[in-house]
């Protein structure tokens, strides 16, 4: 077994302080913060996410794995975002109301941070109006919206009609993301862009705010 898949496995296991100790010594020896990422974490909550599906993990165990790459990304964090250089622009970023998942929206965050943005983040569960009194206090260039469920989805749509309603849409950006988000979707709610993933997304925050690639 090679030893990023030895990483995905012990994301699966959910042990916070095995996966940090695991990725700190691929750090140590050399290996891409990207790489760890992408071919050791991300794989094995893929596999979190597959057995969640068919009733093999319960939600106390995936909720283990879920700490467990909180634990890996705050180690990869200060390697994947620059601090310190002038922004490109503000992004108010967020999950949507009634969802709580993170880790997604976290690691946009991380790599926009990394491309030279400021982040500030509202977290989960956050409401139409939480987004709303943020736009009109930090007046950020664009809006990140994440959901995760394919019910708090819909909820994107509810809180680009209030921004609509409240009269600031023309003042920001908007892109949404999250598993269960799609292209088509995204125009049929509003949004100005969509993307599959962090990377993907770095891409289209820059394409929408004309800032060079
Ligand atoms: C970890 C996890 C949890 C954890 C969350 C912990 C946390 N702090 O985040 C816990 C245990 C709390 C949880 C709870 C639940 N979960 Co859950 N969870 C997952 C799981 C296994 C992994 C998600 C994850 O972190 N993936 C890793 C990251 C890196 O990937 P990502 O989130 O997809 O993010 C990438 C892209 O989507 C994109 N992206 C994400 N956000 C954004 C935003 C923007 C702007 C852009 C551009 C891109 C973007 O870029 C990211 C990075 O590349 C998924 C399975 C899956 N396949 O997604 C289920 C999953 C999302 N959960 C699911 C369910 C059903 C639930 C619960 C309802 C279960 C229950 N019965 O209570 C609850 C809901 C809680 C709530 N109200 O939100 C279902 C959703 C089904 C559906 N279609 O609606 C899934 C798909 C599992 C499954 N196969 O059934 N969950």
């Amino acid at each position: 077994m090679s030893e990023l898949e030895h990483l995905a496995q012990l994301m699966e296991e959910g042990n916070a302080a095995t996966v940090a100790e695991v990725t700190q010594q691929l750090l140590n020896a050399g290996m891409a913060p990207q790489t760890i990422l992408n071919d050791g974490l991300i794989v094995g909550m893929g596999v979190v996410g597959e057995k969640m599906r068919t009733g093999e993990m319960y939600l106390p165990e995936v909720l283990q794995s879920a700490t467990a790459m909180h634990a890996a990304l705050k180690l990869l964090k200060p390697l994947l975002a620059r601090d310190g250089v002038k922004p490109l622009g503000k992004i108010v970023m967020g999950t949507v109301k009634g969802d709580v998942h993170d880790i997604g929206k976290n690691l946009v965050g991380i790599l926009l941070q990394g491309a030279g943005f400021e982040i500030v983040d509202l977290g989960v569960n956050v409401s139409p109006a939480k987004f709303i009194e943020t736009i009109e206090q930090q007046k950020p260039a664009l809006l990140a919206l994440s959901a995760m469920l394919t019910t708090t989805m819909l909820n994107m749509k509810t809180t680009i009609e209030a921004i609509n309603n409240a009269g600031l849409r023309s003042k920001v950006k908007i892109i949404v993301g999250g598993a269960p988000v799609s292209e088509k979707f995204a125009g049929e709610i509003g949004a100005d862009a969509y993307a599959r993933d962090a990377v993907k997304a770095v891409g289209k925050v820059k394409e929408l705010l004309a800032v060079a690639a």
